[in-house]
């Protein structure tokens, strides 16, 4: 049984509302489940549960989540997506940046004010993990906000994909010789509030809703819409935004929206809630793999329950309203000249193990032997000198509250939903927008952001915590950095994370020494876990600018081979040694036992990869 103690605290003399401290107590364990119907499989459930609990919590309250890992055989953490975690970044969950991973039979608690407004959710930051199901709503009530009185119930709702095998049985796979492409894993099902089983949201007539929307999967973004209805967006991220109409979605990974729906005046039919995977970021899609679904606006339980008319074949021909142009309900302006500026671009490649690689510009993450945070904290005056976070977490440091601009380009044909811990940040522009135009530079050449050429800034951003890089386009991104921490900028793509998708800001590390104590619990998760919690990247404490023994990344390819036709020959090679002439790319074909009895070249840093 879930146990929520609930005590009153103090009152926010500002805004007359109680806070509170809010207690989970996780017991995490597997258990079984089948929310698509297709097959029984291991979950990650909490207290012998799975869905998982919905955490909910009103603006102002202690959010304290006692985590006991009764896993048996995977490290964990949790973090809780979109929280600021201001003044406490050490709450903030990803392994190996901001806390060692909790091994199994040890307990973490997470214990930290909720600040801020709006549909969040939480899920596990530790290896692979999200694919296992560790991923729930993580709902901050607002009565303050300004539609609290414009509608009379709320609904969440998740969508996600979903696999059929463990993750760990997949990354070998995903993550092989066999799979130099990066073909990511194709899901099984894809799941609406975690079953396919078709919901209904019961709805009166002439009656407003506030629907909350997640997509807590870990690839495949999803289109939402309602046969015959519009609906007001007034929420992005955590975001309020001034209410906008719109009739479709694109929800990636990651990201949330809240929409008010005002229902017919009449109750004779119902009406097919519809989901579309977009399958244009599945390599290939099997026959028996459904991609769309459809739900039910419930006027009338009685009343027929008809499928969804999709009006196109391929999901791409859909036209979801564009999120770049929405505008903050608070209206803030422009951040105007950044101090700072990175260039990144986003690549995906092969190295000379023969596997498939992300890289932002020529770094594909890879942890470090002590979590970044430690490092800050132990490294003294060194921990604004980059280097001692090492080469291969792409540590970028920020100045206290400099303006900090970020333009990601695009030269992969594929989108990445990007997340930025701890910020909302400024989305100044994207390009291509959603719509018919999406693909235009998916073949040919990439399309570069040109500083000196581009649509003007909006006055007053659309500003949100994940957002889609589109295919050979870019996007360019303000934020202000105002929150001391070591923040992580990766792919939300579980996968692409995987393939070291990411980079970390070390943001005002001299501001974080003098804020932050490490409580005396997370020292012990180290200790367990047997990660050390002091000294640079390398785990050296005597000289933090020494980072001998570093993880690395593997090695390049040496020049003068293409990297695809090195691995074309390798992968023949070894086929041909196998005496098995064709072997049919992963995606369809199960590899495991080729992966098992053909030891790639291992190094230390693939462990660290994920
Ligand atoms: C967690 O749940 C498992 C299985 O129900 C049980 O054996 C174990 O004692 C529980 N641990 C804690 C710390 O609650
Ligand atoms: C947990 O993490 C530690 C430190 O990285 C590692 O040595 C250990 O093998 C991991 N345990 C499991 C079960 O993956
Ligand atoms: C949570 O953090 C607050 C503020 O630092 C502290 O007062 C409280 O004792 C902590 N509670 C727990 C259960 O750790
Ligand atoms: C939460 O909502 C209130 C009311 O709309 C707003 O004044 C406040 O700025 C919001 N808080 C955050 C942290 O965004
Ligand atoms: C918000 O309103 C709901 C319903 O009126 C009430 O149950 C809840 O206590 C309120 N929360 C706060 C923080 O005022
Ligand atoms: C979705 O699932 C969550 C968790 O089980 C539940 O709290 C919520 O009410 C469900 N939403 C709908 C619309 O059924
Ligand atoms: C719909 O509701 C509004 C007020 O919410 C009311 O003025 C109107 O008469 C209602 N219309 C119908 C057809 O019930
Ligand atoms: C319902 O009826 C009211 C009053 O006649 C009208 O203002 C409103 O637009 C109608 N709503 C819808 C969704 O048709
Ligand atoms: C499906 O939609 C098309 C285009 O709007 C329409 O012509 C057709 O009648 C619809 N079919 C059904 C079964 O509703
Ligand atoms: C909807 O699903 C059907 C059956 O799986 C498929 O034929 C069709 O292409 C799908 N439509 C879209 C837009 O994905
Ligand atoms: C990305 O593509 C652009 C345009 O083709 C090119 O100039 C740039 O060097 C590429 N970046 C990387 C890191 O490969
Ligand atoms: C963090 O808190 C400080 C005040 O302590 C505030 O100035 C800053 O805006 C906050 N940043 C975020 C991202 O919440
Ligand atoms: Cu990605």
């Amino acid at each position: 049984m879930l146990s929520v103690f609930i005590f009153l605290a103090f009152a926010l003399s500002k805004s007359l509302v109680l806070a509170k401290n809010v207690v989970y107590d996780f017991n995490v364990t597997w258990v079984t489940a089948n929310p698509d119907g297709l097959a029984d499989r291991k979950v990650v459930g909490v207290n012998g549960q799975w869905p998982l609990p919905v955490i909910e919590v009103d603006k102002g309250d202690q959010l304290i989540v006692n985590m006991y890992n009764g896993l048996g055989d995977k490290n964990t953490s949790i973090h809780f997506h979109g929280m600021y975690q201001n003044g406490t970044n050490n709450m903030d969950g990803p392994s190996m940046v901001t806390q060692c991973p909790i091994p199994p039979g040890a307990s973490f608690t997470y214990n930290f004010t909720v600040n801020q407004n709006g549909t969040y959710f939480y899920h596990c930051h530790t290896d692979y993990c999200i694919p296992d199901g560790y991923r729930q709503a993580l709902i901050v009530h607002d009565n303050s906000s300004y539609f609290v009185d414009d509608y009379e119930e709320e609904f969440t709702i998740t969508m996600s994909d979903w696999y059929h095998n463990m993750a760990e049985n997949i990354k070998p796979e995903f993550m092989s010789l066999y799979n130099p492409t990066g073909a990511e894993p194709i899901p099984n099902a894809f799941l609406f509030n975690d079953t396919t089983q078709g919901i209904n949201l019961d709805v009166k007539p002439n009656t407003t809703y506030l629907l909350r929307l997640i997509n807590v999967g870990v690839f495949v973004a999803q289109y939402f819409y309602i046969e015959d209805h519009t609906f007001q967006i007034v929420e992005i991220d955590g975001v309020y935004t001034e209410p906008t109409e719109a009739d479709m979605l694109y929800i990636a990974v990651a990201q949330r929206y809240s929409v008010l729906l005002t229902t017919k005046n009449t109750t004779d039919k119902n009406y097919p809630i519809v989901t579309v995977a977009d399958s244009t970021l599945l390599d290939t899609i099997p026959s028996d793999l459904r991609l769309n679904y459809t739900n039910w606006l419930q006027y009338d339980a009685s009343a027929a329950h008809p499928q969804a008319n999709i009006t196109v074949s391929v999901s791409s021909d859909l036209d979801p309203y564009e999120d770049s142009t929405l505008v903050p309900y608070d209206h803030m302006s422009l951040l105007e000249n950044p101090t700072i500026s990175i260039n990144l671009a986003v690549v995906m490649d092969n190295l000379d193990n023969g596997k498939g690689y992300a890289f932002l510009n020529n770094i594909s993450y890879t942890a470090p032997k002590v979590p970044t945070l430690y490092t800050v904290m132990s490294a003294g005056e060194l921990a604004t000198d980059a280097t001692v976070y090492g080469d291969y977490t792409h540590s970028m440091v920020l100045g206290h509250n400099d303006v900090v601009e970020i333009v990601l380009n695009n030269n992969d044909t594929g989108s990445h939903p990007f997340h930025l811990h701890g910020h909302q940040f400024q989305v100044l522009g994207k390009n291509p927008s959603y719509g018919p135009d999406f693909f235009k530079y998916a073949d040919g050449d990439p399309f570069p952001y040109d500083p000196s050429n581009h649509s003007a800034f909006p006055a007053y951003p659309a500003r949100r915590d994940t957002l889609v890089l589109p295919p050979q386009g870019y996007f360019v991104i303000r934020f202000v950095a105002d929150n001391p921490g070591v923040w992580l900028f990766h792919c939300h793509i579980d996968w692409h994370l995987a393939q070291g998708l990411a980079m970390t800001m070390v943001e005002a590390p001299l501001q974080i020494q003098q804020r932050m104590t490490i409580p005396s619990g997370h020292i012990d998760t180290c200790r367990a876990a047997g990660v050390q919690y002091e000294g640079n990247a390398a785990g050296n404490t005597e000289d933090y600018t020494d980072l001998r023994g570093q993880n690395a990344q593997p090695g390049w390819i040496p020049g003068g081979f293409t990297a695809r036709g090195i691995v074309a020959m390798v992968f023949s090679i070894v086929s041909a040694f196998l005496g098995m002439g064709s072997i049919v790319l992963y995606g369809l074909s199960d590899l495991k036992f080729v992966n098992e009895n053909v030891q790639s070249t291992s190094d230390v840093a693939e462990e660290y990869h994920d």
